[in-house]
């Protein structure tokens, strides 16, 4: 791989303004962050009289869809591809089935990201601070100049939805003065923030809440109930009419019993293996992660182990887990 270097916001605009057919890729098991800061940069590059496709290795989850309306989706890059660009993707993993990209004709250009672990993989556009990609978006518009395209309603509901969604409602750590303050222009601009809030946040399928439920009975805790964790077969996550999707929330059961300092979640897959989410109070779980080959943010991270057996997995972790938690505090 040739030496990747940082961008500056002219610098990516520059190459931003020069295609015409670029692929906007985002992760596997997409988010509203990625989502939404990846539908947003497709309207600014489509109000340019660019043709951009928004491509996402898996679908996009239901209850994101109005993000994207009107903007071509794929799960693959078009032939006639220019320029492909990242979003919110910290490591080639995050590209699922598109991995494969990396190193070849098409492999991204430019990464635009705020995960502080992993390699940069192409020139890139990153910002540790930004708690949501959205933030970076948002900044890459103003350096533009395109203050006329939050005239975009769809598009500024984008963004504030990608913000909203990594930062939990603005309840997470990752908020700063200066999300609250984009957040605001946002507002300014007519965002929808309540509508937002309630798609986003308080209303569940009931596939959803019977994740939850799940999830608050089934979980286990080690002594103290610091950590808590739910590992799950493939079938315990497609019974009674749920679908693997809907335990996308259901980690934030875990954190928010008292005293949680780290909750995790493991999942076998269709693929044979399991994947992990963490979540913490304090413990740089991007680290633990990063051992198994994942990453993301200090709070928030994940990885994928090689077994097809969830409690396996769990045990793993949870290994790696107390481990940290004593060095930390050693
Ligand atoms: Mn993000």
């Amino acid at each position: 791989m040739t030496r990747c270097r940082a961008l500056t916001f002219a610098r990516t605009l520059e190459r931003l303004r020069a295609c015409r057919r670029p692929a906007v890729l985002i992760h596997t098991r997409p988010d509203g962050d990625c989502v939404g800061s990846g539908a947003a940069l497709c309207r600014m590059l489509t109000a340019w009289g660019e043709r951009p496709t928004l491509v996402c290795p898996d679908p996009v989850p239901a209850r994101l869809a109005f993000l994207v309306e009107g903007i071509a989706v794929s799960d693959d890059l078009p032939a006639d591809t220019d320029l492909s660009l990242t979003v919110d993707v910290a490591a080639p993993t995050q590209l699922g089935r598109l991995e494969s990209l990396i190193g070849g004709p098409f492999s991204p250009a430019i990464m635009i990201d705020h995960h502080q672990s992993g390699r940069p993989f192409a020139d890139h556009l990153i910002d540790p601070r930004a708690a949501a990609c959205g933030e970076i978006v948002w900044r890459l518009l103003c350096a533009a100049g395109e203050e006329r395209l939050t005239a975009d309603r769809r598009l500024i509901d984008a963004l504030y939805a990608a913000i909203l969604s990594d930062t939990g409602c603005f309840r997470f750590s990752n908020t700063t003065p200066a999300t609250l303050r984009i957040a605001a222009r946002l507002l300014d601009a007519g965002a929808d923030a309540a509508g937002l809030v309630r798609r986003l946040f308080f209303s569940k399928t009931p596939g959803q809440l019977s994740a939850e439920v799940l999830a608050a009975t089934k979980h286990r805790a080690l002594p103290g109930g610091r950590v808590r964790w739910l590992a799950l077969t493939r079938r315990e996550q497609t019974e009674e009419g749920r679908t693997p999707d809907d335990f996308e929330s259901a980690i934030e059961v875990l954190r928010e019993i008292e005293c949680t300092d780290v909750a995790l979640v493991a999942r076998e897959t269709a693929d044979g293996v399991t994947k992990c989410s963490l979540r913490s109070a304090g413990l740089d779980v991007s680290a633990v992660c990063a051992a198994f080959g994942g990453g993301g943010h200090r709070c928030a991270a994940g990885c994928t182990v090689t077994t097809s057996d969830p409690e396996e997995a769990a045990r793993i972790l949870l290994e790696a887990i107390v481990r940290a938690l004593g060095q930390t505090e050693a």
